[in-house]
C-alpha cells in the first residue's frame, strides 16, 4: 500500500502510532510510543495507571480505549514488532521457504498440514528465533497462536464473521444481543476493517476457483455456502491478480505473517492506541505473575528475553487497573497459577475451566481429475458451507486454500463443529507449569461431526478423502489441534457479566477466554466485539476519579 493510500484510508490518529511503530523498529527498540518516535527519552512507565497484558484483539481495544479516555497505559507483548524488514527485504517469511521468522523457537517447522503423499515435504529446519507463529502443545492437543504486536492478527486468515445471533444468545445468555449487534459488532468490524470480496471478480478469478469447486461440491450435496467477509485488502488483492500490486496474499502468504494487505491489528487499533499519546507497548517481555499488594495495587513479573529466548531482565510493574489480553491459554495460564500459587487466592473456582477448541477439525478431500482447484489460490478464506440450522449435527465449514503452486485436486477444509467438550486447566506445584486437560475422545467427537458432513459431500460428488495429508498414519481428520482456543475465564461465571474478574476489583478479562469454547464461526470478530463491551462499560463505571 502506498503511503499515498494509506493516508486516505487511516486516521491521523493511526498515522502518528504507525510512525511510531515504524520509529521503534528502525532503532530496534522494545519499547514503544509516541515519544519513542520523536526521539525522546520516555516517561518512565514501570508505574502506568494500566496495564494491559497481551497485544491481540482483546489487548488492542483495551489498549485504544484507555489511551482515548486518557489513561496512561502499557501494553505487555512476549513477542516481537514485526515490522523490521529481514535480509530478503520481507518482514515475514513465506510460507513456502520458511526461515527463522516462521515460527516461536523452533528448529522445525510445525505446520498444521504436515505431509503431502506422505511424504514430509512440509515442515523445514529452522534456527530458533521468537517467530510469529507458535503451536502450543498439551498432551491430547495442541493450540496455534500468534507471537508479536498485534498477536493472532498477524498469522489468521483474516475471516471477520459475526456470529449468528441465536447461537451468541444460546452461548451468552446474560449478554443483551440487541446491544452486541446494532453497537459493538458493528464498532468492531468498522475498526477492523472488514470488506467482502467483489462477487463478479470472485466468480472470474482464478485464485478462488478452489472455492467454487468446493461450492459447487456442497451445492450437490444439498449444502448451503456463504460469502464471508475477511481483513485483508480485497482492493489490493485484486491489484495483485492484476500484477500492480506486491503479491502477498496470492503469493502464499499467511500463517507466517502477510506483507502486504492483510489489515492487522498493528496497522487498526494498536496504531491508533499508539497515536493517541498516551499507550507505551513493552516488547518481548513475558509477564509470569501477578499478585496484588495490600493497597490494591496490581504488582506484575515480567520476563524480558532477547533474540536467543535467554532472559535478559527481570522487571516488576504496579498498576492500578489491570486489563488481561494474553489470549485463552496465555490468560488462564496467568490466573490458574495466580489462585493456585497463592498470589491471587480469591480468584473464582471456574476459573480454568469451560476450555473448548470451537469443534475445530482440518480435512482434505480429493477431487475428480477434471475438477482442478487451480495451482493459484489466494490465501485468505471468502466462503464457508454453512450447515449450523442443522440440529442433528451442526457445522459451519470454511473452504481453506492449499497454496502449493501446482494442480494437487485437494478441497481443504477447516470445520468448525458444535462439540459440546470442555477441558480444565490445572497447575502442577512442582514445575510451576500449567496443563490442559483435553483428551482425545473430546476431539473424537468433533471428527464424528465433520466427518457426518463431509460423507454426505463425498457421496453425493462420488469422491474421496485425502489420508496422506496428516502425517504418515492415513489420517483423514487433524483433531490434534485448534486455531480457535476459547474459554477458561468464561463471561459470567469467572466475571461478572463484563469481564471483571470476580474476587478482585480493578482487574478484567478482554480476550477469548470470556468465550465458553464454542462461538459457530471464527472467533475475532466476536472477541473485539466483547472487548469494546467490556471497555465501554468499565470506562463509564470503574475509572471514574
Ligand atoms: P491473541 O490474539 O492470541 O493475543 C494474545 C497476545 O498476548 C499474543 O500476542 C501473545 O503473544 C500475548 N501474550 C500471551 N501471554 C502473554 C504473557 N504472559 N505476557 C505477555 N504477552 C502475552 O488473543 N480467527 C478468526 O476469527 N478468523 C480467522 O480467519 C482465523 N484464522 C486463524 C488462523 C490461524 C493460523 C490462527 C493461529 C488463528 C486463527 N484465528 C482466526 C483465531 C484468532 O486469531 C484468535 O481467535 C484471536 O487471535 C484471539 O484473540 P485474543 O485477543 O484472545
Amino acid at each position: 500500500m502506498t503511503v499515498k493510500l494509506m493516508q486516505r484510508q487511516l486516521t491521523r490518529r493511526q498515522i502518528l502510532g504507525m510512525v511510531a511503530l515504524q520509529g521503534a523498529a528502525a532503532a530496534g527498540l522494545t519499547r514503544i510510543g509516541l515519544q519513542v518516535a520523536s526521539a525522546a527519552e520516555p516517561a518512565a512507565v514501570d508505574n502506568a495507571p494500566a496495564i494491559v497484558v497481551g497485544s491481540g484483539y482483546g489487548g488492542a481495544v483495551a489498549a485504544l480505549r484507555l489511551g482515548q479516555a486518557g489513561i496512561r497505559t502499557l501494553v505487555l507483548e512476549m513477542g516481537r514488532l514485526w515490522n523490521t524488514p529481514g535480509p530478503d527485504g520481507k518482514v515475514f517469511c513465506s510460507t513456502r521457504t520458511p526461515d527463522q521468522r516462521s515460527m516461536w523457537f523452533r528448529t522445525r517447522t510445525e505446520a498444521p498440514l504436515a505431509t503431502f503423499l506422505w511424504l514430509d515435504l512440509v515442515n523445514q529446519d529452522i534456527s530458533s528465533y521468537p517467530g510469529v507463529l507458535d503451536r502450543v502443545h498439551y498432551d491430547h492437543m495442541s493450540v496455534y497462536v500468534g507471537r508479536g504486536v498485534g498477536g493472532g492478527s498477524l498469522v489468521n486468515g483474516g475471516m471477520a464473521v459475526t456470529p449468528l445471533r441465536s447461537y451468541f444468545a444460546e452461548q451468552f445468555p446474560t449478554v443483551d444481543t440487541a446491544e452486541m449487534y446494532d453497537t459493538y459488532f458493528p464498532r468492531a468490524r468498522s475498526m477492523l476493517g472488514v470488506n467482502t470480496v467483489d462477487p463478479a471478480w470472485f466468480e472470474s478469478t482464478e485464485w478462488y476457483r478452489f472455492t467454487r469447486i468446493s461450492r459447487k461440491h456442497a451445492d450437490n450435496a444439498g449444502l448451503k455456502t456463504t460469502f464471508v467477509p475477511n481483513v485483508y485488502d480485497f482492493g489490493h488483492m485484486e491489484r495483485e491478480a492484476a500484477g500492480t500490486a506486491t503479491k502477498s496474499a496470492l503469493a502464499g502468504e499467511v500463517i507466517y505473517g502477510n506483507n502486504q494487505g492483510k489489515r492487522s491489528l498493528d496497522k487498526t487499533y494498536l496504531a491508533s492506541a499508539l497515536g493517541t499519546g498516551n499507550v507505551t507497548l513493552h516488547t518481548m517481555e513475558r509477564v509470569t505473575s501477578i499478585s496484588r499488594a495490600a493497597d490494591g495495587t496490581y504488582l506484575l513479573t515480567a520476563d524480558r528475553i532477547d533474540d536467543t529466548g535467554t532472559v535478559v531482565e527481570t522487571k516488576e510493574y504496579a498498576c492500578t487497573y489491570l486489563f488481561l489480553g494474553g489470549g485463552s491459554i496465555g490468560t488462564t495460564e496467568l490466573l490458574v497459577r495466580a489462585r493456585e500459587s497463592g498470589t491471587l487466592p480469591r480468584l473464582d473456582a471456574s476459573v480454568g475451566t469451560g476450555w473448548g477448541t470451537n469443534g475445530n477439525v482440518m480435512l482434505g478431500r480429493a477431487n475428480h481429475v477434471w475438477d482442478t482447484v487451480g495451482a493459484n489460490q489466494s490465501t485468505m478464506p471468502v466462503m464457508g458451507i454453512d450447515d449450523w440450522a442443522n440440529t442433528a449435527n451442526p457445522v459451519f465449514a470454511e473452504i481453506a486454500p492449499l497454496p502449493m503452486g501446482l494442480e494437487h485436486w485437494v478441497s481443504l477444509y477447516l470445520a468448525i463443529t458444535k462439540n459440546p467438550e470442555r477441558a480444565s486447566f490445572t497447575y502442577d506445584p512442582a514445575s510451576g507449569a500449567v496443563r490442559l486437560g483435553w483428551s482425545a475422545a473430546q476431539s473424537a467427537v468433533s471428527v464424528g461431526m465433520a466427518k457426518k458432513l463431509f460423507d454426505r459431500i463425498n457421496k453425493a460428488n462420488a469422491t474421496i478423502y485425502r489420508y496422506d495429508l496428516f502425517g504418515s498414519s492415513n489420517k483423514v481428520f487433524a483433531d490434534d489441534f485448534t486455531y480457535h482456543p476459547l474459554g477458561g475465564c468464561v463471561l459470567g461465571r469467572s466475571t461478572d457479566a463484563y469481564g471483571r474478574v470476580k474476587g478482585y476489583s480493578r482487574l478484567y478479562v478482554t480476550d477469548g477466554s470470556l468465550v465458553p469454547g464454542s462461538i459457530g464461526v471464527n472467533p475475532f470478530v466476536t472477541i473485539t466485539a466483547l472487548a469494546e463491551r467490556t471497555m465501554a462499560r468499565v470506562l463509564a463505571e470503574d475509572t471514574a476519579p
